[in-house]
């Protein structure tokens, strides 16, 4: 029975990697970092099955004391300040979570035992201002954001670590990938979080920033499915993880829309603020090596994305109301 590290176990990819690990027979043990507030709301159902552990990517010492008292077989490190327009605001830490936390937590695997395997999640994010349609592992790079160069760096010291002292790491190239546990902060679920409260009369209009950036958007669980196979092969590598497909921002919002029998134009303003002072204009990717290699494939087509999201808002807003509801019920009632 083998043994995993999570980090970044409270985030959306890390509650689905958990979710499959465990469903593998693992024992799964997640990282998380010390806060004021809970934030395990994506990975609550597995309490009986997940151990937390507490650490930080920016303290090695607790990193090297996880990994002594875990002993995983494998690390699959998904944490990082995962948000591209608070990497402007924020470059330094962007920098010193994404970037240099990967070389604490290979430092961490040089001492304790090397011979864990090592997944580092890099990004489409990398290839920024595009130099070849569609991107595949050999595409040049060129980030655009603060982000972009921090996830680069990562991926660079997880090659060289690799080529330096012969670990078996992996920088898995994933393109956007969404789901209904998706931070309302991303584009995605924004949109269809915000279309169900419109839905349900209770927000009037939707601020969004650039709706001419187009992205290869897939389904999270699908992806997940994909690091995991890259760490059960003879010899490490990086591989990219897409759809293949590109679809505009603006083609997202319709069909969220849609879906909901609404009339985009009548709720979506442009806000100047939330255009970004360097943008990824298009995203497209090709995952011909791993869907031969690793013999991986995308589940969920872009239309049944976006249906499957807005439905899962509008059932959480319903949830939401309902409670809300039998509060006031209950106060009326003294
Ligand atoms: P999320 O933003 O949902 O999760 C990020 C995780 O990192 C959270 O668990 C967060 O913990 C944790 N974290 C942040 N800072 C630290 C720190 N200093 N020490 C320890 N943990 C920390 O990201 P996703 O699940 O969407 O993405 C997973 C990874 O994959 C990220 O590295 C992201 O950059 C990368 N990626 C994501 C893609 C996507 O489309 N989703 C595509 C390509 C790459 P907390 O809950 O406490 O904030
Ligand atoms: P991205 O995702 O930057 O691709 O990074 P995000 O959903 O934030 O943006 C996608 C595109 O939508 C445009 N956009 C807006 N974005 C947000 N967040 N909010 C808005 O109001 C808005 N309006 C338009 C953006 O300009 C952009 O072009 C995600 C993250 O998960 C990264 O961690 C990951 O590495 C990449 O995907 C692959």
């Amino acid at each position: 029975m083998k043994t995993a590290l999570i980090t970044g176990v409270t985030g959306q990819d890390g509650s689905y990697l958990a979710e499959l690990l465990i469903q593998k027979g693992y024992t799964v043990y997640g990282l998380v970092r010390r806060t004021s507030t809970v934030p395990t709301e994506r990975i609550y159902h597995l309490h009986d099955q997940l151990r937390l552990v507490s650490g930080d990517l920016l303290d090695e010492k607790s990193l090297r004391h996880i990994l002594e008292e875990c002993e995983p077989d494998e690390v699959y490190n998904l944490a990082a300040q995962s948000f591209v327009p608070e990497s402007w605001s924020q470059a330094i830490l962007t920098g010193e979570v994404t970037g240099l936390g990967v070389t604490r937590l290979l430092n961490a695997i040089l001492d304790v035992n090397r011979h864990i395997r090592f997944y580092q999640a890099s990004t489409s994010e990398m290839f920024g201002n595009v130099q070849e349609v569609p991107q595949t592992e050999l595409t040049p790079f060129y980030p655009r954001s603060p982000y972009g160069v921090a996830k680069l760096y990562a991926h660079w010291i997880t090659v060289n670590y690799r080529e330096s002292y012969g670990l078996y790491a992996c920088s898995g190239i994933l393109f956007n990938h969404e789901s209904p546990r998706r931070g309302m902060e991303f584009v995605t679920r924004k949109v269809t979080h915000a279309v169900a409260r419109i839905k349900a009369g209770l927000q009037q209009q939707l601020a969004l920033g650039n709706l001419d950036a187009k992205r290869d958007w897939g389904y999270a669980p699908d992806y997940v499915e994909g690091m995991w196979r890259m760490l059960q092969q003879d010899r490490p590598d990086d591989y990219v993880l897409a759809t293949g497909e590109t679809h505009s921002v603006k083609e997202w919002v319709m069909k969220s829309f849609g879906i909901a029998g609404l009339n985009w134009e009548d709720y979506v303003t442009i806000d100047p603020r939330l255009v970004r002072p360097a943008e990824v204009d298009l995203l497209v990717g090709d995952s011909t090596k791993a869907r031969t290699q690793l013999n991986w494939r995308p589940s969920t087509s872009f239309d049944d994305l976006v249906r499957l999201m807005v439905e899962a808002d509008w059932a959480l807003v319903r949830e939401q109301l309902v409670s809300q509801q039998a509060i006031s019920h209950l106060r009326e009632q003294g």
